[in-house]
């Protein structure tokens, strides 16, 4: 697997921590990303990305990668449905962790810590945007009064969550973490960072970082 500092790759190395896969990661750094060795496994020069010697398939984004593993190697349904209408439900959810969540982090996180000017009202939008996400969440496990997002059982969907959401400070900064006026959202947030798999890759992640 093709990996950085950045959260994205972590989605994919926790659905292969949690399936038992074994696997071999390699970092880039942002210049090594657009290289043209690396262009010839994601043309779009970001991470993650993998290579998958069982199958010789390539693969790049971090849902597509997941819901590759998960087809090809939870043959048990650990972190999957394949009854209906839970199947197609997951993907709902990670389609919008990932067109929703990734994106407004990614560029809240751009614009508070990284844009060369200080641009509060798009900082504030995509805080704003965190929030709802946040919302969004917690009135669906409210409503569905179910530990995760679909039932008993934490999901590759429920997981693709997880790195983001250890961006809360860096996109919040110096105001307070909004987690526990979504009661519902943070007590799910909570399940999931408890999990083995998830503190393994945030300790990575922080050693990675140096955060
Ligand atoms: N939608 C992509 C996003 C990938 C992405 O933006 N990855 C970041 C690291 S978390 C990256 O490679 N950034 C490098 C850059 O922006 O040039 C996915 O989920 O795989």
């Amino acid at each position: 697997m093709q990996h950085a500092g950045g959260p994205n790759p972590y989605k994919v190395a926790i659905i292969m921590e949690e399936l038992g896969v074994p696997y071999e990661y390699k970092l880039h750094d942002f210049s090594s990303m657009k290289s043209e060795a690396f262009l010839k496994l994601n043309p779009n020069g970001r991470v993650p990305a993998i290579e998958d010697p069982n199958t010789g398939i390539v693969l790049f984004e971090s849902g597509a990668i997941i819901e590759y593993l998960i087809d090809t190697y939870d043959n048990e349904k650990k972190l999957t449905y394949d009854s209906f209408p839970e199947k197609y439900q997951l993907k709902s959810w990670l389609h919008f962790q990932m067109s929703g969540q990734g994106p407004y982090f990614g560029q809240g996180v751009w614009f508070k810590h990284f844009h060369k000017e200080n641009l509060p009202s798009a900082i504030e939008r995509y805080q704003n945007e965190a929030k709802r996400i946040f919302g969004v969440l917690d009135l669906h496990l409210g409503r569905n009064k179910t530990p995760y997002l679909l039932g008993d059982k934490a999901t590759y969907a429920d997981l693709a969550f997880v790195p983001w959401l250890w961006y809360r400070e860096r996109l919040f900064g110096e105001l307070p973490d909004p987690t526990p006026d979504f009661p519902h959202f943070a007590a799910w947030a909570e399940r999931l960072m408890a999990r083995p798999s998830v503190q393994k890759m945030h300790a990575l992640l922080k050693k990675n970082t140096g955060q």
